[in-house]
């Protein structure tokens, strides 16, 4: 199956490595559409940092963010809307986003009701203290029965397409997220879809030897090809041409082609 790319777009001020560039939606919707060009399936509209400490915004201010974006791009891509909030998240849907990323994996019941998609995402506290001292007995255990449990809840309240998401660098440390990763197929397993966002995360700039955050491309794409060969069926990217390219390749090259 083709893996899906997912480009993220942060109408945000503080977003930890876009933030300020798209918070002019003229240079959102910009964006928004060359990462369309580049090969995104979505286009992943956000207008509320979740970097661990990041201030709350207000549900009118989020709104005024991310709408005209969604409403000027959804007429050429697939939008999603990546928000902590159900009156966002509607008023989105309304401007055409047909997929809720819900961080908080509650919102359900607004992609219920709208009849769109949604992706249930797993995070240890929130994101003012996620990253202080998240623990666990058993990362992939824990992550994995907490999907499982909101993608039943989603598919019982009539929502037809439930995407679950490991949640990297959500309340999880270095090592916790590289047991998510290893044992990814744990969650493929379960047979809901798979998406996975390590895009230019904090725990690629450790493991990279401190590399800053506009130094992690190998990271993110090395990574994304890790998840889409482990069964991944979408990845959460800010680079998208180069992933596009990289799976373009990986899947060209892979035994799966057989003699062709
Ligand atoms: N990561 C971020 C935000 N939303 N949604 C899903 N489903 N999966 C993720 O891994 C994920 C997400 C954080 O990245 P980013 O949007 O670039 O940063 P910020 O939260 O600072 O805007």
């Amino acid at each position: 199956m083709v893996p899906l790319v997912m480009g993220v777009l942060n109408v945000t001020p503080d977003s930890f490595s876009d933030g300020g560039r798209f918070l002019d939606p003229e240079a959102a919707v910009a964006q928004g559409m060359a990462m369309a060009r580049a090969g995104a399936d979505v286009v992943d509209v956000g207008g509320e940092s979740t970097r661990p400490g990041a201030d709350a915004v207000g549900e009118a201010e989020e709104r005024r963010r991310v709408v005209p974006v969604v409403e000027a791009l959804a007429a050429h891509v697939r939008v999603s809307i990546d928000t902590r909030k159900a009156t966002v998240a509607e008023a989105a849907v309304s401007a055409g986003a047909t997929l809720v990323n819900d961080v908080t994996a509650s919102l359900h019941p607004v992609a219920a009701e709208a009849g769109v998609g949604w992706v249930a995402m797993h995070m240890q506290g929130d994101p003012r203290n996620m990253q202080r001292d998240p623990r666990y007995d058993d990362v992939v255990g824990e992550v994995r029965e907490f999907l499982v449990e909101r993608a039943e809840v989603a598919v019982g309240a009539g929502v037809d397409e439930v995407w679950i998401d490991p949640g990297i660098g959500f309340g999880k440390t270095a090592e916790h997220n590289l047991s998510l990763l290893r044992r990814l197929s744990s969650l493929v397993a379960t047979g809901h879809p798979v998406v996975v966002g390590t895009s230019r995360k904090s725990f690629l700039g450790t493991l990279a030897g401190g590399a800053p955050v506009t130094d992690r491309l190998e990271g993110s794409l090395a990574t994304a090809v890790h998840a889409v060969d482990q069964g991944a069926r979408m990845v959460r990217v800010h680079d998208v041409e180069p992933t596009v390219q990289a799976l373009r390749l990986t899947a060209a090259a892979s035994p799966m082609r057989g003699n062709q």
